[in-house]
């Protein structure tokens, strides 16, 4: 299929892997990776990469009336604990990215928008377990703050203006190939790259704080399936509860053990416990699962012997 593709924040976490499925998927050739920093090699060399600031809207229409772009993954945001620290770049980078994307579907310069949420829109008095689609919010965080109103937008241009703009909330991700940068969940990367390297790992986190998590193979099928998904299918335009799997740092930790016997962890909470304490243990996709069939295909286990394999 020919669809011309544009992903913003194409050298994070998720974008990285995002752009070669994608590349993979359809014409590698009208798959446009952008970022505002210089791509790595597997980015630039195996299709177009342009060097774009997502908070500039002018940049963003050239880049789409250049290459006539069809759809826009935007991947640029500030993560929860680097937003903690830079509160007004954080909510500057992400509502002005947002609303510069939701503002081309509006013109019709653009058909279709991929925006991702997180669970951090949950807040401490939210309910912790199997936490609802619907349900009390506040969150506490600057991060969640404006993912919980990107979701509002998101809902608002596609009511007002009908953009088709589609989102999930992805929780904590975990990858081989590129480090995630600045947030909460971090730990359930670092960890594997601690352990091959040093047998030890001193976790952020206290160990039986659980958390929502996901392998990224299972994030990038649920966010090309949701983006295929006929419009018909799709009753949720904030942003959609998304699940594969909860754990502790001291579960994870049992787990890489099965591995690597003698690998050890100690635990030395910082104030990114306290981001964690306020959001969900697990989440209910049964939405996701009823309205575009999500499944998710990796749990721990799985999870952490393709990490091993790959590192
Ligand atoms: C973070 O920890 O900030 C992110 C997220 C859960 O959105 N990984």
């Amino acid at each position: 299929m020919q669809k011309s593709i544009l992903i913003l924040g194409a050298c994070g976490q998720i974008g990285t892997e995002l752009t070669m499925a994608l590349r993979k998927k359809y014409n590698a050739e009208m798959v446009v990776a952008s970022d505002i920093r210089e791509g790595s090699q597997e980015l630039t060399q195996s299709g177009p990469f342009e060097i774009l600031d997502a908070t500039n809207y002018e940049a963003i229409e050239d880049v789409v009336m250049h290459y006539e772009i069809e759809e826009v993954y935007l991947m640029a945001a500030m993560l929860s604990a680097t937003a903690e620290k830079f509160p007004n770049r954080a909510w500057n980078l992400n509502m002005t990215s947002l609303l510069n994307v939701l503002d081309l579907g509006k013109e019709k310069k653009i058909d279709k928008i991929f925006w991702p949420s997180s669970i951090a829109v949950f807040g401490p008095n939210t309910p912790k377990d199997n936490t609802p689609q619907s349900t009390l919010m506040e969150p506490s965080t600057v991060y969640g703050i404006s993912k919980q109103a990107g979701e509002r937008w998101c809902e608002y241009y596609f009511n007002k203006y009908g953009v088709d703009v589609r989102s999930v909330r992805y929780p904590g991700l975990i990858s081989w190939k590129t480090l995630p940068g600045g947030g909460t969940t971090d730990y359930a990367v670092e960890i594997y790259h601690e352990a091959l390297k040093k047998g030890n790992y001193t976790c952020f986190l206290n160990q039986d704080t659980y958390l929502p998590m996901m392998y990224m193979d299972d994030a990038i099928r649920a966010t090309m399936t949701l983006m295929e998904a006929p419009s018909k299918s799709i009753s949720i335009r904030s942003s959609y509860n998304l699940a594969a799997m909860s754990f502790s740092p001291k579960e994870m930790a049992t787990s890489i053990q099965r591995h690597k016997p003698d690998f050890t962890i100690d635990y030395s909470p910082d104030f990114r416990q306290q981001i964690a304490d306020s959001w969900p243990s697990s989440i209910d996709d049964t939405m996701a699962r009823e309205d575009w069939g999500w499944q998710p295909q990796f749990d721990l286990e799985k999870t952490t012997k393709v990490m091993f394999e790959k590192l």
